[in-house]
């Protein structure tokens, strides 16, 4: 059987998908395929991000960008790029995407794969130059091929996943996923159009001391939401909260500490999409010793119901979501 080769940094990632395809005798090369088109997607998407200062100073002097194109919005652009690889790539019969309402078929029904992705979350940051990040999530079909994808396709709890990742666009870029063998994340080189191997079999700390939540919101947390935001100053926690999910999540997988959206009275699902947000992170997140639940339900297991459903979502170091968990399992039993 094949040597689990532990791949060297500085490996690339077509190298690297290569070789792990190598571990399942059976693979046929699709999944393959669809993580280097997700790739592809992610580069074109990077170029975007890093000329859109250049395109608002050209846009300061009227809508026109620097093609002479009517200015689209970034999250806007990211959703047709990565549309347009998936659809091009053959794969996949049916995306969700965070930018439309209805599902989109590719006109691949042959397409063993369906696609939920957060083309570019947190958009909102781009104009102020913080992180940004694009989600995604990887589901077989239940449906079978020769058709388009059902929504009962779309609709599968995050145990399915096939494969989940993050690309942050960060100081550096870089392209973070899993196929349920462990977590390892690619930094791209622009220079050479690569992403190499930079962060091999990541697992996160089993704790930390960063808490990230956002505390405008305490009037409207519940008893023990706010009793877990005090413990963690009592522990003098550090609070860190970009206000950009893959911002916080990535720092925090590395470091160690808890990203929290909780529900509240203003937002009782919290704020956060199931599918193709909290899924994926969730999956990733299992996959290197954390864990992921809405404060009571592990995340993978929650059962989707509708397409662009919420979830409130407590994600990070097992131990700091345990916790969590226990306060606000206090609050409940007190009630
Ligand atoms: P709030 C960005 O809009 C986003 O979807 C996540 O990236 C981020 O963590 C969260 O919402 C911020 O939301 O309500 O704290 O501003």
């Amino acid at each position: 059987d094949h040597t689990k080769l532990a791949l060297p940094v500085g490996t690339t990632l077509d190298r690297f998908i290569m070789r792990k395809q190598e571990d399942f005798p059976y693979a046929t090369g699709e999944l393959s395929q669809l993580l280097r088109d997700i790739a592809l997607a992610a580069k074109i998407v990077n170029r975007e991000i890093n000329r859109s200062g250049l395109i608002d100073i050209a846009g300061a002097y009227g809508s026109q960008n620097v093609q002479g194109e009517d200015q689209q919005k970034l999250d806007v652009i990211a959703n047709i790029r990565f549309i347009r690889a998936l659809r091009n790539g053959g794969e996949v019969c049916t995306i969700i995407s965070e930018e439309d309402e209805e599902m989109i078929q590719t006109g691949n029904n042959q397409g063993k794969y369906v696609v939920a992705i957060d083309p570019l979350d947190g958009s909102s940051n781009i104009d102020v130059n913080v992180s940004i990040g694009t989600i995604f999530s990887i589901y077989r079909r239940v449906s079978p091929t020769g058709a388009e994808g059902t929504e009962q396709d779309c609709l599968q709890t995050g145990t399915h996943q096939v494969a989940a990742g993050y690309v942050i666009y960060g100081s550096s870029t870089m392209l973070v996923y899993t196929t349920g063998n462990g977590v390892n994340g690619f930094t791209y080189e622009h220079s050479l159009g690569e992403f190499f191997l930079s962060h091999p079999n990541i697992s996160t700390p089993k704790t930390g001391a960063i808490y990230s939540i956002n505390e405008g919101s305490s009037e409207y947390f519940s008893e023990g939401m706010a009793a877990y935001v005090a413990y963690c100053k009592q522990q003098s926690f550090s609070a860190r909260y970009i206000g950009s999910l893959v911002a916080d999540f990535h720092r925090n997988l590395l470091k160690g500490g808890i990203y929290m959206y909780p529900a509240t009275r203003k937002a009782p699902n919290g704020k956060l999409r199931l599918m193709y947000e909290c899924n994926a992170l969730a999956f990733i997140v299992e996959q290197a010793g954390g864990k992921s639940s809405n404060g009571r339900t592990r995340t993978l297991e929650i059962e989707p119901k509708s397409l662009h459903e919420r979830s409130p979502l407590f994600i990070g170091s097992s131990e700091l979501v345990e916790k969590a968990e226990e306060f606000l399992a206090a609050e409940h039993s007190d009630a």
